[in-house]
């Protein structure tokens, strides 16, 4: 495929922009070579600047649920554009959005929008500090929850030391109070709440993680979390940016049967523009300034655009629900992908939850961060660029999940699988 529209744009975006992107995540860091420009998305197409068509597997990181261009969303945001921008003062569209969240989400009681999935985690962090009167945040190795200080963080020599900065920038005083633990270890979870569990405010996780690459959390994990922070009387908090309203209506938890004391949401809450939002119990939430004495605020929180996007997105799931839909084209999708890799004779696994899934190339499960640090990272990459050449817009990094969406067909998951058999062979020459 020619795609020189997108490296002039590429060249232009690096003299103005650092990295020429506005967020490393789409820097095909991960694969090599230089990101694809695009111009437009259709349903469940993307169309780059040089005219080239892509099955969206991406979906802008998970908020395209229902693919691009929905016409409701479309037309509920150009209908909020007619009547303004933005007011900084309330509007109806914020509280209309936040009853749904609450009816959609159980756990959650109230809830604050704000304008991004790293807002909403940084401020669900300091209401929980806030709300305990405790320092220690817990966080898991390979979970991704924006680019948070507290949480841009490596993780120890063990299951409970605690941890320092991975970015220059973060003074150690930021991490000295985060305690990395390993996903999917009960028994790093016990030692760390027997060694730190009157000091521990909370502990933030993705139920299903999408930032390893697809992890599914195993049988008892969320379970013992969940009671030994009741024991211990931290709070824990779901980070559903990604798998809220994707896994289910409600969410990770909702499959999953948990019950988190505070959720952190971005994505699709939004509809493809800027919102994130975090909520939860009563009794926690009504600490949020000016109801309570923990600081928060946002110019653009509860945007009326960003509302309206949210609103009509989160309507029509609870319409029209694509999970039944969403789960038999992600079993076909995972069935054709493993024969396909299967007959390239190549290591492989294959994760998936709902429309959530990855392809690793690893010859052992994944079920936390060091074991997905094993893949054959330069294999993926040339699968990424053959996929590419074939029209199959895959995530730019063996550590992303990728999404499947409601506008996606059974014919474009035969497709992608025709390209992925074709690819592989050919990486495998
Ligand atoms: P944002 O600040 O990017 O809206 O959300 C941060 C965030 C929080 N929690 C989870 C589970 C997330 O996945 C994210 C953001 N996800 C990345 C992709 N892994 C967004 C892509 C990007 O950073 O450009």
């Amino acid at each position: 495929m020619k795609r020189t529209q997108s490296l002039a744009a590429f060249d232009r975006a690096c003299r103005v922009i650092p990295g020429g992107v506005n967020s490393p995540a789409r820097a095909f860091g991960g694969v090599g070579g230089q990101p694809v420009f695009f111009a437009r998305g259709e349903g469940p197409y993307l169309f780059d600047l040089d005219g080239n068509r892509y099955l969206d597997f991406v979906g802008s990181w998970g908020p395209l649920i229902l693919g691009h261009c929905h016409p409701r969303v479309v037309k509920a945001v150009q209908e909020a554009l007619g009547r303004g921008a933005t007011f900084g003062a309330p509007t109806e569209l914020e509280t209309q959005l936040a009853e749904l969240v609450v009816l959609l989400v159980p756990s959650i009681e109230m809830v604050r929008m704000v304008s991004s999935g790293t807002e909403a985690s940084m401020s669900a962090i300091r209401l929980a500090r806030g709300f305990t009167g405790r320092d220690v945040i817990g966080k898991f190795a390979g979970c991704y929850h924006g680019h948070v200080d507290s949480l841009l963080v490596a993780a120890g020599s063990s299951a409970t030391t605690l941890g320092v900065p991975n970015s220059p920038g973060v003074p150690r005083g930021c991490t000295a109070d985060t305690l990395v633990l390993r996903f999917n270890d009960v028994k790093g979870l016990r030692q760390a709440f027997r060694q730190h569990g009157d000091k521990i405010a909370g502990v933030i996780l993705e139920p299903v993680v999408g930032n390893m690459g697809l992890v599914a959390p195993m049988a008892e994990f969320l379970a013992e979390l969940r009671g030994l922070t009741h024991k211990h009387g931290a709070l824990l908090i779901y980070d559903e940016v990604m798998t809220g309203f994707r896994l289910a209506l409600g969410g990770a938890q909702e499959l999953y049967k948990q019950s988190p004391d505070l959720t952190v949401l971005g994505k699709i809450v939004g509809g493809g523009l800027p919102v994130g939002a975090f909520g939860g119990r009563r009794d926690i939430m009504q600490k949020v300034l000016p109801a309570g004495p923990v600081f928060q605020a946002g110019t653009l929180s509860g945007n009326p655009l960003a509302m309206a996007a949210g609103l009509a997105t989160l309507q029509e799931l609870r319409e029209r629900p694509p999970y039944a839909y969403l789960e038999s084209l992600g079993q076909k999708m995972v069935d054709g992908l493993a024969v396909a890799v299967r007959s390239a004779k190549m290591p492989y696994q294959i994760a998936r939850v709902g429309s959530m899934w990855t392809l690793f190339f690893a010859a052992d499960p994944v079920s936390n961060y060091e074991a997905a640090k094993k893949s054959d990272t330069a294999r993926f990459a040339k699968f990424f660029w053959a996929m590419l050449e074939r029209g199959i817009y895959l995530p730019c990094s063996q550590f992303e999940a990728a999404f499947l969406n409601a506008a996606q067909t059974e014919e474009h998951i035969d497709q992608t699988i025709a390209a992925a058999r074709d690819a592989l062979l050919e990486i495998g020459r």
